[in-house]
């Protein structure tokens, strides 16, 4: 990867810089964000920084909002900025409302991310990315050692938030995660202090969403694989996980939002290991294209955004999936 202090002189010589999170902030989104603007100020103190956080932030993102006293909003003016910065999304869709600005806007764009890459109409300047990251959080902990600094306290323990949440404490880490979460520690963040944060107990209609979601499923089993396809207005991504939690090796749960389509992925990393069908790249991305909008993710989480007939787009992601299945089996 790209070392950080590549753009140390741009930093130097920029007046006002934006950092935006993909729409509906999560804590891996809003801790890089955060945090890199605290370490954008270090090496620039004069640097004028604002966050955005298109269409708002989610659940356990506003607690960190509030504990870390996080500057952020929702509709930032972009006009002034010398240069912007993507964190946990290299899909301009993901800005939501602020794609259009964004996609004008004749600055440098540095992204930040460690989803699967995406095609871009707008080229970006620098991109700081790797897939192999369990978050995004551990990237931004690497630009200190690229620029021989060490995270304040604070810092520290805005790091160890994002990477917490973002890898199901620690359920998704890597041998490297956890070497980062030893020298947060180290810093000062403290694991103890974060627990009450994901302890939020779902509300009724994300709990009624995943009830819903299996009540509606369509299961097949295909060349020993289990695969489930639901709809439910909101909640896809819960519902999702629930369907694998439930027994599905592959869960698409879909549904339509204010004329948008919306699909949620969701596989265990068994059938991602038997298979090698990542859920990002290989289904994701083409059903994004296929729905005209877009898609992307990880290999056992993605999502997609785009137009068209929800029982349509189901059947032909459970095309796709077992097309995959097929050449998976031919390899
Ligand atoms: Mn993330």
């Amino acid at each position: 990867m790209l070392n950080f202090s590549r753009i140390k002189k741009t930093l130097l010589s920029s007046r006002r810089a934006a950092i935006l999170t993909h729409r509906n902030c999560d804590p891996d989104a809003l801790c890089s964000a955060y945090v890199l603007s605290r370490l954008m100020k270090r090496v620039n103190p004069k640097l004028r920084i604002i966050i955005g956080t298109p269409e708002g932030l989610n659940k356990t993102s506003i607690k960190i909002k509030e504990e870390f006293k996080v500057r952020a909003d929702t509709n930032p003016d972009l006009r002034k900025a010398d240069m912007l910065f993507l964190v946990d999304t290299n899909s301009l869709q993901q800005l939501g409302p602020l794609q259009e600005s964004v996609e004008k806007i004749d600055k440098p764009i540095v992204v930040v991310d460690h989803h699967y890459p995406s095609e871009s109409r707008r080229p970006f300047t620098y991109k700081f990315c790797d897939d192999a990251s369990p978050s995004t959080c551990e990237i931004i902990y690497g630009f200190y050692r690229d620029l021989a600094m060490k995270p304040k306290k604070r810092e520290a323990a805005a790091l160890l938030v994002g990477i917490l949440y973002e890898t199901r404490y620690l359920r998704l880490a890597t041998s490297k995660t956890l070497l980062t979460v030893a020298n947060l520690i180290r810093s000062g963040a403290k694991v103890e202090v974060f627990e009450s944060f994901f302890e939020a107990p779902m509300d009724d209609s994300e709990r009624m969403a995943r009830i819903k979601s299996a009540q509606r499923s369509k299961v097949i089993r295909y060349e020993g694989y289990i695969i489930a396809t639901s709809r439910v207005g909101s909640h896809q991504a819960s519902a999702a996980r629930a369907l694998t939690s439930l027994g599905a090796d592959l869960a698409i749960v879909g549904g339509e939002e204010k004329g948008e389509l919306k699909l949620s992925l969701r596989s265990t990393s068994e059938f991602y290991s038997k298979s090698g069908i990542h859920l990002g790249r290989d289904i994701a991305k083409p059903l994004g294209d296929y729905i005209k909008g877009a898609g992307g993710g990880h290999s056992l989480a993605a999502g997609v955004n785009g137009y068209g007939n929800l029982e349509n787009t189901l059947n032909k992601s459970l095309e796709l999936v077992k097309e995959l299945i097929r050449n998976s089996k031919n390899r």
